[in-house]
């Protein structure tokens, strides 16, 4: 795949321009939101909303943590979706195409606007501004509303920092640059409280869910002299607890915490014989290789798959694959 090139300066100034010149927009953002997805269209919406536009946004159901943010109340789902007016512009962030929000098709006619930093967008708006440089799309939404001229107030610059707060993994993912710094430096000035957001995002959990994680920890498990570390939630569990699958985020990022792994695998049979697998490398072992094998993908150091086998199989399977590229 050739990928098309996109000048984001030009974009930007052909956004802004389209922005004034409309008056009823829809925010979209990828189907099984995160924390950039939901922080970016909450931003959007607010600063439409604050130029005097029409502006309505359609979600997915989101993780708990993501429900407190500023005006979350404001997002509807498809089903309710009912704008009485047919908008102008449609804004999709943080996605690498449209199949991925939760709207089937648009009215013909309508204007998309594109705004992403993945590699691999397909470039399928009327207008993309899309740069895989940017840490997350929060950070590009920054940039606009800065170009726009609206004025930050603690809604926006809240809404955007938990954007780009997920999105770098509290500043220690590769993509952490000198560019985030620079932004959320404007974000805290325009009212968002570190201590705050972090309290909001990530000290809010519940009792049940320190359950469900007091389960998968009692499964750790070390292989090949504590090189590869284990962890699986099975089905049994599941279905004692009636656990979801949102309940588990966080959990594989204990295991990569763990000094001696360079590998960290975390299993979870959602369905009988059905094993979800995420695996994170400390940067030895590739990850992507593996869950290539298995009809997954990802990153180097961050992958997933689905693997139907029993739990233990499949666990034995990757310890393997990583014993293989060791040697
Ligand atoms: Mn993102």
């Amino acid at each position: 795949m050739t990928l098309k090139k996109t000048d984001p300066e030009k974009a930007i100034v052909e956004i802004c321009s389209c922005i004034k010149r409309n008056n009823t927009f829809l925010v979209l953002t990828h189907e099984k939101p995160d924390g950039d997805a939901i922080g970016s269209q909450l931003a959007m919406l607010i600063a439409l909303r604050k130029m005097g536009k029409t502006a309505e946004g359609i979600t997915e159901v989101a993780p708990e943590q993501y429900q407190g943010l500023p005006q979350f109340a404001i997002l509807t789902s498809a089903e309710e979706y009912k704008m009485s007016v047919r908008p102008d512009v449609c804004i999709v962030l943080d996605s690498s195409n449209f199949a991925r929000t939760p709207v089937d098709v648009l009215p013909e006619g309508i204007c998309v606007i594109n705004i992403d930093h993945h590699g691999d967008n397909a470039l399928f708006g009327e207008l993309n501004y899309v740069d895989q440089n940017a840490a997350a799309t929060g950070i590009l939404i920054y940039k606009l509303l800065s170009r726009l001229g609206v004025e930050f107030d603690e809604e926006i610059a809240e809404n955007l920092f938990a954007a780009i707060i997920t999105d770098t993994g509290r500043f220690g993912f590769t993509n952490t640059n000198a560019e985030v710094f620079d932004v959320m430096a404007g974000l805290v000035r325009h009212g968002a409280s570190p201590v705050e957001m972090t309290n909001k995002l990530y000290k809010n959990y519940s009792y049940r869910r320190a359950v469900v994680f007091s389960k998968v920890l009692n499964s750790l498990e070390s292989h090949i002299n504590g090189k590869v570390v284990t962890m699986e939630l099975p089905f049994a569990v599941v279905r004692e607890m009636g656990i979801e699958q949102h309940e588990t985020d966080g959990l594989v990022e204990y295991l990569q915490g763990i000094k001696e792994q360079e590998a960290a695998f975390l299993l979870k049979e959602f369905l009988p014989g059905k094993i979800r697998v995420s695996l994170r490398s400390r940067g030895k072992i590739n990850v992507m290789m593996i869950a290539e094998k298995h009809d997954g993908g990802g990153h180097f150091a961050a992958s997933g798959c689905t693997m139907k086998m029993p739990l233990e199989e499949a666990k034995k399977v990757l310890v393997e694959e990583c014993r293989l590229q060791m040697d």
